[in-house]
């Protein structure tokens, strides 16, 4: 097999980037290790930034989310259960939307298949080869069978797990990494959110986040400590636990319920650098993992894939090697900007257990500050409905 772009993993970044090729007339195949239902019923983030929204209408697949999105012109946060409000869209302009990652995948497949575009599923044993070169292939097994694909260009799509970074000489990589004393528990259930906005507080107990994905599908998270598992947390537990966290004016308005689904994710900041190494490209959490706390995960995947589609259209149909160049440093530009944000965000609203006093007070401070403080709320505004593509 040959064609233009091989993409390894179908996850956010991979299809988007697939999209975007196609769109531009470029060839691709996307190369996925499990198969659909896996990727898309794997419960991932919630928050989509206006820049993924454009996106998605420029490929044209905004029927559902126009119908289901919810709009959000802010949030609150609460400070030992006292809640203030972020009024983003009077701060910035701009806004976010409620529209849930297993949703974004959905649509994506969906008009992936329609445009009759090629995605490999339950490829084992993925390598990647001669990337160094102008030549790269990529190998995969598929029902026992040996396969290969030629290209031009590979993209690295293939999340924190994948093979594609760790294809990258260590020599070459730089590795910039922050693992946080805690993970998220979070759970779905069918009861009605608590606040129309999302809620982020700091409890001297720890944090906790109460989300959504529709008018009457509430997603809510704790901080727990490592180690802990989902069989301690029975869902009495957790809503009380929630309850207290949120305080007294938001518990009054939770409704609790089963879960249906309950996991906990460890927090990590992490970035490689360069992201281009030869003709390998890496794109989305393949090359950075941000912590849940700024929403900028699946953004991040999605800003770094339209700068990539802008360097491999410039290489492919002017035959530049200027974009593909220039690629690794504008991304992570924006990169950066994602993680100090999303460490900041999760630094002012977690319990650190190393925290002394003096700690605890510089960051009730903070938040204090931020209640009061409209310069210090638009800051926070501008990186949470995502920074402008540059
Ligand atoms: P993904 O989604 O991990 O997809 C990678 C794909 O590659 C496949 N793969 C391979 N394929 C072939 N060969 C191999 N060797 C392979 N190894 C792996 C995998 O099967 C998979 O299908 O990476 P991508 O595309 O870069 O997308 C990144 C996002 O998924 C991620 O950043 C977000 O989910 C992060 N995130 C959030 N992001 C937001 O923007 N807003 C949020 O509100 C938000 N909340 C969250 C989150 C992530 C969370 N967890 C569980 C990590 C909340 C949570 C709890
Ligand atoms: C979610 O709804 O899953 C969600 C929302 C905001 C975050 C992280 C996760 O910061």
């Amino acid at each position: 097999m040959r064609t233009q772009v091989a993409i390894i993993g179908a996850g956010p970044a991979g299809l988007f980037l697939a999209h975007l090729l196609r769109a531009a007339g470029i060839d691709c195949v996307v190369i996925e290790r499990r198969d659909r239902a896996y990727v898309e019923q794997r419960v991932r983030a919630g928050i989509v930034e206006q820049i993924t929204v454009d996106l998605m209408r420029r490929l044209g697949i905004t029927e559902r989310l126009d119908r289901f999105g919810l709009v959000h012109d802010g949030t609150q946060l609460g400070i030992a259960g006292e809640l203030f409000r972020i009024d983003f869209l009077k701060l910035t302009g701009s806004t976010v939307t409620v529209y849930g990652q297993q949703e974004v995948m959905h649509d994506l497949f969906e008009a992936a298949a329609e445009r009759g575009m090629e995605i490999v599923w339950n490829a084992d044993e993925v390598e990647l080869h001669e990337l160094a070169g102008t030549q790269p292939y990529v190998t995969w097994r598929k029902d026992g069978a040996e396969q290969r694909l030629d290209c031009a260009l590979v993209a690295g799509c293939d999340g924190f797990h994948g093979v594609s970074r760790a294809s990258i000489p260590t020599s070459v990589l730089q590795v910039f990494e922050r693992v946080y004393p805690f993970g998220w528990l979070g759970i779905l259930a069918d009861v009605p959110p608590c606040d129309e906005e999302l809620i982020y507080a700091n409890h001297a107990r720890g944090f906790a986040l109460a989300s959504m994905r529709s008018p009457t599908r509430s997603r809510y998270y704790v901080q727990v400590p490592l180690g802990d598992t989902v069989e301690e947390w029975s869902d009495a537990r957790f809503w009380d636990e929630l309850c207290e966290r949120l305080g007294p004016d938001a518990a009054a308005r939770v409704t609790t319920g089963p879960s249906f689904e309950k996991s906990i994710a460890p927090l990590r900041s992490f970035v490689g650098e360069p992201m281009r190494w030869g003709r390998l490209f890496l794109a989305g959490d393949a090359a950075h993992i941000v912590p849940p706390t700024g929403a900028k995960g699946m953004n991040l995947a999605v800003s770094d894939v339209i700068m990539l589609s802008e360097a491999m259209i410039e290489f492919f149909l002017e035959g530049s090697e200027a974009g593909i160049d220039g690629y690794s440093q504008r991304a992570l530009a924006r990169v950066w900007k994602g993680e100090r944000f999303s460490w900041w965000l999760t630094s002012i609203t977690h319990r650190f257990p190393d925290m002394d006093a003096f700690a605890r007070r510089i960051q009730i401070a903070e938040l204090d500050y931020l209640r009061g403080s409209e310069a210090a709320q638009r800051t926070l505004a501008e990186n949470y409905v995502g920074l402008p593509l540059e």
